[in-house]
């Protein structure tokens, strides 16, 4: 197989929250496999590291600091996009966060603040990278990050769960508009994975007990086993592929 299709010379990725984590590691291997990427996140000393970082590895890297939930800084951060000449080819929606308590307990605030930074966020942001993509005419890749909870709920994560549901069903939404301008938008459910957004579970005995007894491979997934993942999404690999979620879990959905 030709190894030109996954090849992502001379394209440019844009990587929401990935100043670290899932989406730092998702920014180097886009890197890796040929493509600029422009690092996301809301603080700048922690972009420039992240930039700096991608550099050293000799990967064409940019930073962008803004807050993916505030449509007006996205409208902005997109303009600047366009005054730098950086047209972006790959969107990675990844920015997230978690908020965990039981939604008996849960605060609307809370819940909205959830919803608006995993959900809310990834249609702001495709709508930005989409109006130019179709204005271009040679459509372009959009991956959002999705969940297990994409698929099956937890007690006590609600606004992430039903987030990380929509997220599924946004790269639908967006394949059943966008699919005609050639643009292919599809979702990565990770497993549980070893990020600091899960140190505390990692960290709780009990936890990683079930996290190991609960999935096939027994034990937690790294960030780096997602790149492959969103390497073949960004890429001519897969470009008949459109509105599907693939679970990076550990084989976690597929058993009993
Ligand atoms: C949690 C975790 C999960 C994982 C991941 C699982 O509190 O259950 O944060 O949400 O991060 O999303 O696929």
């Amino acid at each position: 197989m030709s190894t030109t299709l996954f090849d992502l010379n001379g394209r440019t990725a844009l990587v929401t929250g990935s100043a670290r984590g899932i989406g730092y590691c998702l920014a180097e291997g886009l890197g890796a496999a040929g493509a600029a990427v422009i690092v996301n996140g809301r603080q700048a000393a922690a972009v420039e590291d992240a930039v700096a970082r991608l550099r050293d590895r000799g990967i064409a890297a940019h930073g962008s600091v803004f807050d993916v939930a505030d449509e007006a800084a996205v409208a902005a951060a997109f303009q600047a996009f366009d005054r730098q000449g950086l047209e972006i080819d790959v969107l990675v929606n990844n920015a997230g966060i978690q908020h965990r308590q039981p939604m008996l307990e849960l605060d609307v605030k809370d819940w909205q603040r959830v919803i608006d930074t995993n959900l809310t966020a990834a249609f702001l942001v495709g709508r930005e990278a989409a109006r130019r993509m179709v204005a271009r005419g040679r459509g372009g890749k959009i991956v959002n990050i999705g969940s297990l909870t994409s698929e099956a709920a937890r007690a006590t994560v609600a606004p992430y769960t039903v987030a990380k549901g929509g997220i599924k069903m946004l790269s639908r939404a967006m394949a059943a508009e966008w699919a005609q301008f050639n643009i292919q938008a599809n979702s990565i459910g990770p497993g549980y994975i070893l990020t600091d957004m899960n140190t505390a579970l990692v960290n709780n005995p009990q936890f990683d007990a079930w996290v190991k007894a609960s999935n096939p491979a027994q034990r937690w997934g790294k960030p780096e086993e997602l790149v492959g993942t969103a390497v073949y999404l960004a890429s001519a690999a897969s470009d008949y592929v459109n509105g599907q979620i693939i679970y990076v879990d550990g084989g976690w959905l597929a058993v009993l």
